[in-house]
This record gives structure tokens, sequence and C-alpha cells, in this order.
């Protein structure tokens, strides 16, 4: 009997998946794959039942003669294993970014005479319910804010970038990259004090009170699902900490981070050029450790950054302001640096990780931007964070729009490199 092989990365099995089932048994006895959560997350949403629930779930369905796991998004192993007869998949995967895997199962297949079967892709009122329903899910606080601990322990590393928008958390919930054999998407979201203060104008110095970037986390959340970190600056005085810990944690936030320094805080891109104070190792305890005792879930981090390298304090400052911030709390350490080269905070990794293999470290590298994410997990770094890259894109492109509009007195010459209408008015979702 031939063999027919399908691979399902969904948390409900829905009429799609039915006729899928029922297209591949005419063809011959049906295997199926569930692909891991480590697969998954490359360019899926994060899964809201477990693994091997998913499992049992499809095991459940009639005329699936056995289910295998899939690890990765490719197909390689897995056809090399089974060697189908036919894989079959909705016509879907014809687009980008799905388009890369449909390419890698038609060369692997046409190795030894597979065959590709496609059934049209189920659009129904039923199929876009069960999908909003999961991405309904998946944005409620309590299961985005625990996200983030999740990803830590599911990825190399975890990759956010900034948004300051509803507009710049689409695009970090929406876009997926095929490239080099891979999917790729962004794991989470970095709500940057630089970037939301410089789109209301303002300068990085904490003038952007705490009502104002509720706000735009608020924005953020209504159209997202991927966990948010939250640029905390300072975390300002004890007593105002305490109750933003609670907002934030109740909004469904997963993580905010704060910087050991005091006073009028200006961005750490200026480093030395400006005045800016360090925070004692002992107050920045007090301010951890309050946090720490007024938060309801174990969900919610509060993780220490470091300002040691930025203000030239050196590393034995900065790790032993690490050592001491992990003892009185602290569920991470963000590393910051604004050398060109990546070595200091390759040795501060280094040095850390010696004493503590477990505590997550953050890093950002704006300044150090030639090291790769694979070369900062080698180093134990858990988390990326891509801090302004996207306003920073926007501003030029915007800028150059409103000189050429005024030079030529019209809009028609800068017309060819803008989104069309009809794109902008279909990019946003409706329910
Ligand atoms: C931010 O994005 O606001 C940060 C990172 O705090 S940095 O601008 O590098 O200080
Ligand atoms: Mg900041």
């Amino acid at each position: 009997m031939a063999v027919v092989y399908t691979c399902f990365c969904t948390d409900v099995i829905h009429e799609g998946h039915l006729n899928i089932v029922k297209e591949a048994k005419k063809y011959g006895e049906l295997i199926i794959g569930v692909l891991s959560d480590r697969a998954m997350i490359k360019f899926n949403r994060f899964p809201t039942v477990t693994f091997e629930e998913r499992v049992e779930m499809i095991k459940n369905i009639d005329g699936v003669s056995r289910v295998v796991t899939q690890n990765e998004i490719m197909y390689d192993n897995i056809i090399n294993s089974i060697r189908p007869d036919f894989v079959i998949h909705g016509d879907n995967w014809i687009e980008e970014p799905m388009r890369s895997i449909r390419d890698n199962v038609e060369q692997l297949l046409s190795e030894y005479g597979g065959k590709i079967i496609e059934v049209p892709y189920t659009y129904s009122e039923n199929v876009k319910r069960v999908d909003d329903r999961i991405k309904e899910r998946l944005a409620m606080p309590e299961f985005r804010r625990k996200r983030l601990r999740q990803l830590i322990q599911l990825c190399p590393i975890v990759k956010a970038t900034e948004v300051h928008s509803g507009l710049t958390g689409l695009i970090a919930e929406k876009t997926v990259v095929a490239h080099n054999g891979e999917l790729n998407q962004f794991d989470a979201m970095w709500i940057s004090s630089l970037c939301d203060s410089t789109d209301k104008g303002k300068p990085d110095i904490e003038l952007v009170d705490m009502t104002s970037r509720s706000r735009t986390i608020d924005d953020v959340m209504e159209v997202t699902t991927k966990p948010i970190i939250f640029d905390g600056d300072t975390g300002g005085q004890i007593e105002h900490f305490v109750y933003n810990v609670r907002t934030l944690e109740r909004m469904g936030v997963s993580a905010i981070i704060i910087e050991d320094k005091i006073g009028l805080k200006k961005n750490s891109l200026f480093g030395t050029e400006v005045e800016q104070t360090q925070d004692t190792i002992e107050h920045f305890c007090e301010k951890i450790k309050a946090g720490k005792k007024v938060q309801l879930t174990d969900d919610f981090m509060i993780i220490a950054r470091i300002e040691s390298l930025i203000l030239e304090k050196g590393m034995e400052d900065a790790l032993e302001r690490a050592f001491a911030f992990v003892d009185a709390g602290a569920d991470g350490i963000m590393i910051h640096s604004r050398r060109k080269s990546p070595d200091e905070i390759l040795e501060f990794c280094r040095r850390f990780r010696e004493k503590n293999t477990t505590t997550p470290v953050v890093v950002v590298p704006t300044s150090f931007n030639s090291i790769t994410e694979d070369e900062l997990a080698a180093a134990g770094v858990n988390i990326v964070i891509y801090a302004n890259q996207l306003i920073r894109s926007a501003f030029p492109a915007m800028e150059q729009t409103a000189k050429d509009i005024l030079k030529y007195h019209r809009a028609q010459e800068v017309d060819s490199r803008l989104m069309s209408i009809k794109e902008i008015i279909s990019l946003i979702d409706t329910l």
C-alpha cells in the first residue's frame, strides 16, 4: 500500500485537516507528523496545548495509521526516514514564506519519484473562528505573560524587536522570512524607552510617563499575541516601582528591565558624553527585592540591567553587580555596551557563566551589531533585543518622502516607492 505523509502544526483539528485526511486515504495509508514546539514557533503561532496533547489529538483522528514527530520545519529528515510515496498539503503553501517548505518537499520527493498532492485550503467561517479563538487565547494576559519564560526554555536564543505602536506591533507579530532553507520570525517585543519617546518627539529621559507608556503597551497588545519585554528605565522611586510591577504584570507583560542608574537618566548610547549616575549596588538590590515581593505570579520577570560598561566602570564592577542583583532576586541580567566590538560583552558572558549557568542573560547589540545570534547563543546569551532598528528605518524613509513632495510640488515622484493603497488598507485585520 502506498504511504502518504502530512505534517500538522495545529492546536485544533478543524474541517480543513479532516479534508486532508479524507483526501489522503484515497492514495494509501496516512502517516501524520506532529511538528515539534521548537520548529512550530519559528514560523507559526506559539502552541496553546502541549506537544503530547497534539500527538494524542492527532492519534484520535479516524483513518490515521501512524503518528510521528517532525522535529524540523524542512522535511529532509522525515522524508529520508519514511520515504512516502505522497506528501499531501493544503495549497496555501504556494505563497511565501511557506513556499520554501513546498520547494524543499518537491526537491526531496523528486529524488525518488514521490509526488505532492495539493488540496484546496479550506477557507470557511468555522476555520476562521478557530483561528481567531487561538489568537485571542494567546493574547490573554495569563497566556502571554508566561510565554517569555517558555521561550527561553525552547529557543537557543529569543529574538525580540522594538515596537512602539500598533503598527510596529503588527510587523513584529506577522513578519516571517524564508532564507537559506529556514523560516524565522521574532519571538518577542521590546517596548523601548528610546523609541516610545522618539515616536512622541520627546527625549529619552523618563519624561514620557507611565500612563503614556501603558497606553503604548495597550496599543501593541490590542493587535498582537507575542510576549512583551518592557523597558522600565531606572524603575523610578522604589515606592512607585512596586505599583508599576503590579500594573505590568496584570496587563500581561512578561518582563520589565530596569537599569542601575539614578537621577536624571539619559540614553545609554550617549555613554560618558553626558552626565549619568549609577545607582549603588545596595539601593538597586532594594529595588529588585521590592519588585519581586509584590509580584503575584511566577511568570513575571524583573531583569536587572547593568550600566558599568556603558559608564566605563570596568568589568569587575559589572560582574560584581550581576552576582549581587541575582542574589537580590533578579530573574535575568541585561549587560549593555556601546563598543563597536562585542569583545567586552563576550568577556562578561564567559565570566558570568563560569559561576552562573542558569540566569537568563539579555543583550542589545545596537553598537556591536556584527555579532550573530548563533554567536551570542554560544556565549550563553538567552535574549537578543533589536532595540531601535524599526524606528531608525522608518524615520529616514518618511523624511525623504516629505522632502520629495516639497521639492516636486506633487506626490507622483514618490509613489513608486510607497506601499500601495490597496496594500495599506488590507494590512489591518478586521474582526
Ligand atoms: C532603549 O531601547 O530604550 C534602551 C536600549 O534602553 S538603549 O537605547 O541602547 O539604551
Ligand atoms: Mg531605554
